[in-house]
């Protein structure tokens, strides 16, 4: 059994996302996707419409979606590359070389996808006139 392993903050989720876990199922059996909560997309300087048991309900309804875990800090993901047995992690491509992935060569497999051009979380919020992912965090993110 070949286990994959994604990170996000799936909010507003929309066909991007949807591309992603399709393509990242697909390159194995078992899909875990570590959603960021609250309080770290708070350090990520986003503001996600729906709270993270929403978000987390909305992708264990996807056929892609195997298990939900939280994603609380930037540090968790060798532990949890050890603790669910991951084969490979895979992430869309804007993250490519980033050195908040690039270590984990160390660990396991590394794939990055190509990015769904065309939609974002923001772009939907901006369409709709909604505050962005970073917007109305001010005060919070000067602590
Ligand atoms: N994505 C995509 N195409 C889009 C939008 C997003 O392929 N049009 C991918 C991203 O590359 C990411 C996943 O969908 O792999 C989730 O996107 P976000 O929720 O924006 O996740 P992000 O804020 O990049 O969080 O520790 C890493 C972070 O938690 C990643």
């Amino acid at each position: 059994m070949k286990r994959i392993l994604t990170y996000g903050t799936y909010d507003l989720l929309h066909y991007g996302h949807i591309r992603l876990l399709k393509r990242a199922k697909a390159m194995g059996d078992y899909l875990v996707v570590a959603l960021s909560t609250d309080d770290f997309n708070i350090l990520k300087g986003k503001k996600a419409y729906h709270d993270y048991e929403t978000r987390k309900n909305m992708l264990e309804a996807l056929r892609y979606v195997d298990l939900v875990i939280p994603e609380e800090n930037w540090e968790q993901k060798a532990d949890d590359i050890k603790k669910y047995h991951i084969d490979t992690v895979v992430m869309g491509g804007d993250w490519a070389g980033s050195d908040k992935f690039e270590y984990l060569k160390e660990h396991c497999d590394l794939v990055y996808l190509d990015r769904t051009e065309g939609v974002s979380t923001t772009k939907i919020k901006e369409d709709l006139n909604l505050p962005g992912e970073d917007e109305g965090l001010g005060p919070l993110l000067k602590v």
